[in-house]
């Protein structure tokens, strides 16, 4: 059987459990249906008994596909190998794209990547081949460009070890990002747990025109609701406006909900998405999912009185919106292109454009590179070229083919532009730059998803900016945040005057795709692949279960650092040179905290040892804590481990001896990351209480035996002159999770029953 694709028959069985849950949901509930509503449920384990109360329990649901990529993949199925099952219980699929490094170009980056992470890529397909699992090697795309391509449908339900998994609620699937243990559950035949979600309404009217695309429309949303406003939410997109944008535009805008924290986004399915699946060879799912609108739209009620059905409600009328650009190191410090120039002047951010990148599983499909090849070819005719180094990542290797044979590529690289592999690369810092040196201040702009300080280069004098392809296009051509491609003009090559002609391009190749499964292994059951793990590797470990609960544990414990501002996982344990040792905690746990603004020092990623006084880096002091058995505890600040799904900024701290983590608010991944790994969560009742917490406190919490559902934990603090001070905080764990605490961990708890 080709299991390149999802199985029609798969589909089929999805659609009659939807029908039967969404009859019983109707039954309960008696009032209209939102989309999410009907496709979360749809898949809710038993539809009589889930909570109905959005944002505050849990409930377990049923996803139907599981995909995880290179750089998490390694300690999820280090996990997955200690639960000894012979196979995953649900399609999954595992993709090779974040450690391939960007340097020279296409071909010498993969070559260079295949002999550098060997061993890796090794370990990845045994494992695949080992527990039937489906392989993309390196080069054969980005994990959520795949996904959309060969693997999302209507209707379905999955989730990824990848916090941009969203990007399938294009095409009408709830996909969320989770982290490996979560994914564990799900290969284990568990289901997935997480909190029921509440509802947000975006209400799109108008069409898109001109320079204005979908990603304007995200970076319009994440201005709006800003980095924490989807936190726990499912945003579901509706209204006329979202009839006029491509399934791929769809996905962008999808994918990006991630940077709002969104626990996902899904639009409605409809023409657009009809044509997609012909256009990717799959007229039979296409079909399938025409006959059943009705569990692929929500019920015409939500439409008409939105207010009634979602928790909050925004409304963007596309015929006004403009290209917006956000940045520098925060996805949602967003204005429009007009005003970006008195923006930079007055924040003095450097004007000058170092490089420009576009590309990333946002936008990196046919309709964004043929958008950005309109606007370059139309420019090479009026004489110009892009001022700056101009890099592309292709999302897969179906459109990379497929936009070099319509002479995509082509005109993009008359302008100067550079093709990499189709991976991550410079998006999660695999990029070798040459043109800058460390901690030299520029401006980079890119049509990626996040510009958390040092992302994409290492460096944190970088400011990155994010805009749409077209967008970074426009101003790579202009070379300077000083220009304005809507009203501003150029000067080209013969000394005249010229403005930019605004992008137009095709949705889907007329054509058709072209049609490569370069680099994917089928999946098969040959349960007598070895899978290798060389004991004196660097790169890959073996693990051992953590300890169990123990209540000494939380007597006295010793606050290793507070972290002031954003803490994203970036800052706890980033990427780029670190993506190598993804395999291994002990290696990666050399980076712990290292991006952190510690409150108690003058130099991020700094603390004190309180064992003598001395300021030491964090990785360094919680690797002392941890030799000296000495336990201890992270406070944060708001959306504390907003971004990526890493389980290692959750495994990291675990390991070396965190037991607690205190915050004024949790983004949800990752929290639901710490819960997995057996650290107990914790938010201040009283954000004030956050200045209350000083370096040499030694911090108690008792009768964590007695923890039940929202019960108020007290946190004592003794400070240095013997006083205590009493503050009140929170947890989120349901019963199971307490379980899962109590046993040391989820995996621990799995494999106790
Ligand atoms: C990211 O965009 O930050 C990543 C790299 O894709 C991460 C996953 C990871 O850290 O491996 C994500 O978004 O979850
Ligand atoms: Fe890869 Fe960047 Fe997408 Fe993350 S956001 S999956 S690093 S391309």
């Amino acid at each position: 059987m080709d299991l390149s694709k999802t199985h029609i028959e798969l589909v089929e069985n999805v659609y009659q459990m939807l029908e039967n849950n969404i009859a019983e949901l109707r039954k309960r509930k008696m009032d209209s249906l939102t989309l999410a509503e009907k496709i979360l449920y749809g898949h809710s384990k038993n539809i009589n008994e889930v909570s109905l109360e959005r944002g505050l329990e849990f409930g377990d649901f049923l996803p139907d596909r599981v995909a995880m990529q290179d750089a998490t993949a390694q300690m999820a199925l280090l996990q997955f190998m200690q639960a000894d099952l012979p196979e995953t219980a649900v399609p999954t699929t595992v993709h090779c794209d974040h450690l391939i490094q960007a340097y020279e170009g296409a071909n010498s980056d993969l070559k260079v990547a295949n002999k550098t992470h060997k061993e890796v890529f090794d370990f990845l397909r045994t494992a695949s081949q080992k527990y039937n699992i489906g392989f993309w090697g390196p080069g054969a795309g980005i994990i959520h460009q795949v996904v959309l391509e060969q693997y999302a449908f209507p209707g379905g339900m999955m989730i990824g070890t990848d916090s941009h998994t969203p990007n399938a609620g294009g095409i009408g699937m709830v996909a969320i990002g989770v982290g490996g243990a979560d994914a564990v559950d799900v290969m284990a035949s568990m289901p997935f747990n997480t909190k029921i979600p509440k509802l947000i309404g975006v209400k799109l009217t108008g069409t898109l025109n001109g320079w204005t695309s979908p990603k304007d429309i995200i970076l319009k949303v994440a201005e709006i609701l800003t980095v924490k406003g989807g936190t726990n939410a499912i945003v579901e997109y509706f209204g006329e406006g979202t009839e006029s944008i491509s399934t791929t535009g769809k996905a962008t805008i999808t994918n990006m909900g991630a940077e709002i924290g969104a626990t996902c986004s899904i639009f409605p399915f409809d023409k657009k998405g009809i044509e997609y699946l012909k256009a990717t060879a799959r007229n039979d799912i296409a079909e399938l999912a025409e006959k059943n609108m009705h569990l692929l739209t929500a019920d015409k009620e939500v439409f008409e009185n939105p207010e009634k059905y979602f928790d909050q409600v925004i409304e963007i009328n596309l015929n006004e919106l403009v290209p917006h650009i956000v940045g520098p190191h925060t996805p949602d410090l967003a204005r429009p292109i007009t005003q970006l120039k008195q923006d930079a002047l007055e924040n003095n951010y450097p004007v000058k454009i170092s490089n420009a990148l576009i590309g990333s599983c946002t936008n990196s499909s046919y309709e964004d590179i043929g958008r950005a090849a309109f606007i370059a070819r139309e420019a090479a005719k009026k004489g110009l070229k892009s001022k700056v180094p101009l890099m592309v990542t292709p999302g897969s290797e179906v459109t990379r083919a497929t936009i070099e044979r319509d002479g995509y590529l082509k005109d993009l690289e008359a302008i100067g532009a550079t093709v990499l592999a189709n991976a991550c690369g410079p998006c999660i810092g695999q990029w070798k730059r040459d043109d800058i040196s460390d901690g030299e201040r520029n401006t980079i702009v890119s049509s990626y998803n996040r510009n958390f300080p040092a992302r994409n280069d290492g460096n944190k004098e970088t400011l990155s900016f994010i805009g749409s392809p077209e967008s970074v296009i426009g101003l790579a051509l202009g070379g300077t945040l000083e220009f304005d491609f809507l009203n501003d003009s150029l000067i080209n090559e013969a000394g005249e005057e010229v403005k930019l002609t605004p992008p137009i391009a095709e949705e889907l190749p007329s054509e058709g795709f072209s049609s490569t499964l370069e680099g994917f292994i089928q999946p098969s059951d040959d349960n007598d692949v070895e899978v290798i793990i060389d004991p004196n590797s660097e790169r890959l470990q073996a693990l051992t279960p953590f300890a169990a609960f123990d209540s000494n544990n939380y007597l006295g414990m010793t606050v290793i650092m507070k972290a002031v501002g954003k803490c994203t996982t970036d800052h706890i344990s980033p990427a780029g040179k670190w993506l190598k040792f993804r395999g291994h905690l002990e290696n990666i746990s050399q980076n712990l905290f290292i991006g952190v603004n510690n409150a108690f020092t003058e130099e991020s990623g700094t603390g004190i040892n309180t064992l003598n006084n001395e300021v030491m880096t964090l990785p360094e002091l919680a690797k002392t804590y941890h030799e000296n058995s000495i336990n201890w505890i992270a406070i944060g600040d708001e959306n504390y481990g907003e971004g990526s799904s890493r389980e290692h900024a959750a495994m990291e701290p675990r390991f070396r001896g965190c037991k607690v983590v205190l915050v004024k608010s949790f983004a949800r991944i990752h929290e639901a990351n710490l819960k997995k790994q057996g650290i107990l969560p914790l938010t201040f009742s009283d954000k004030s209480d956050y200045e209350k917490i000083e370096q040499n406190d030694k911090v108690t919490i008792t009768d964590l035996e007695k923890l039940s559902p929202g019960s108020t934990v007290i946190v004592t603090l003794q400070k240095v002159d013997g006083s205590t001070i009493n503050i009140a905080t929170k947890h989120s764990l349901s019963e199971e999770q307490i379980k899962w605490f109590e046993n040391g961990s989820a995996l621990n708890y799995i494999k106790a029953n």
